[in-house]
């Protein structure tokens, strides 16, 4: 059953009780939008149900919808610095990454862009060896170590050859294994501050994936990525997999990070733009 259909089946009369409030309450936060999120959201819909009188149920779901598109933020990714711009892809392990990187690719591509990916994951050959894939696959150059070399070095080398070559954008790869958090923190620290020497801020953009099936623990891992290089936008992944995305308003609330993109499968075409609007109308539902 929908978020909708939840809220729905509570309400039994024509006023809002105390006790429905509260239970509306739980079933938002149940619904995986966070207790902050879920606060703030009953307390906007108290403030706008007229006497705590409502009738008219399609617009109490109207209002619902409204309320967290505006909770929802929506960034772009613009790189006003000059080229080679340089975006780096950031996540935990699994969460769709290196897929969503080469759907970036695809993009960028397509407007005319010269594109380059550099395998900074480098922890598992396996990573390195999909990526390349990717690059085959989509015409683009890749720029690759060995499995175990220092991604530093490979994002280096991607940017220094994309510099000479006047390529336009480098996607860049990481590894994500957030269960060893401080040599992750140390080893993004070093890439940061690699790129941040040959390129100027402008030219530079963060993004970081989280999966929708991680729930609200997609908001720990933001924290822990912005507070080690500091992120400019979200791509929330495996969005056809899970209409769950309480995690987003969290960090929009939280980190003041936006969503720039949605992942919507695991075809090269399957990216699209974050729409507020039709993210609320999914997490509440018909
Ligand atoms: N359903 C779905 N699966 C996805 C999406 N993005 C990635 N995946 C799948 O998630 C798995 C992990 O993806 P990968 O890019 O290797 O993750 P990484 O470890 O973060 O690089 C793969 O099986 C992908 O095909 C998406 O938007 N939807
Ligand atoms: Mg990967």
């Amino acid at each position: 059953m929908g978020l909708w259909q939840r809220l729905k089946s509570l309400f039994t009369g024509d006023h809002f009780t105390e006790d429905l409030w509260n239970e509306w309450e739980d079933q938002l936060i149940e619904g995986d939008l966070g207790y902050n999120n879920a606060k703030t959201i009953i307390e906007q819909l108290r403030k706008r149900s007229k006497e705590n009188r409502w009738k008219d149920q399609e617009q109490v779901r109207q209002e619902l919808v409204e309320i967290i598109s505006d909770m929802a933020q929506r960034v772009s990714l613009d790189f006003p610095g000059e080229t080679p711009h340089l975006l780096l892809v950031l996540g935990v392990n699994g969460v769709g990454k290196t897929t969503n990187l080469a759907k970036l690719a695809r993009l960028y591509k397509e407007q005319g862009k010269r594109v380059v990916l550099a395998a900074g994951d480098t922890f598992r050959a396996a990573a390195i060896e999909q990526l390349s894939v990717w690059g085959e696959r989509l015409g683009v150059r890749v720029v690759s170590q060995n499995s175990g070399a220092d991604p530093a070095a490979v994002i280096y080398d991607a940017l220094v050859s994309a510099q000479s070559r006047r390529e336009d954008i480098v996607l860049a790869d990481t590894a994500g294994r957030l269960h060893n958090k401080v040599n992750l923190v140390n080893e993004l620290a070093k890439v940061d501050k690699v790129i941040r020497s040959k390129i100027s801020p402008d030219s530079y953009r963060k993004l970081l994936v989280i999966d929708t099936v991680t729930g609200q623990n997609a908001v720990e891992q933001a924290e822990v990525f912005h507070r080690s290089v500091g992120l400019d936008a979200v791509l929330l992944s495996k969005w056809d997999a899970s209409a769950r995305g309480g995690a987003v308003l969290s960090i929009a609330q939280k980190l003041g990070v936006g969503v720039a993109f949605v992942g919507v499968g695991e075809k090269i075409t399957d990216l699209e733009t974050f729409d507020p609007r039709k993210f609320a109308q999914a997490v509440i539902g018909t």
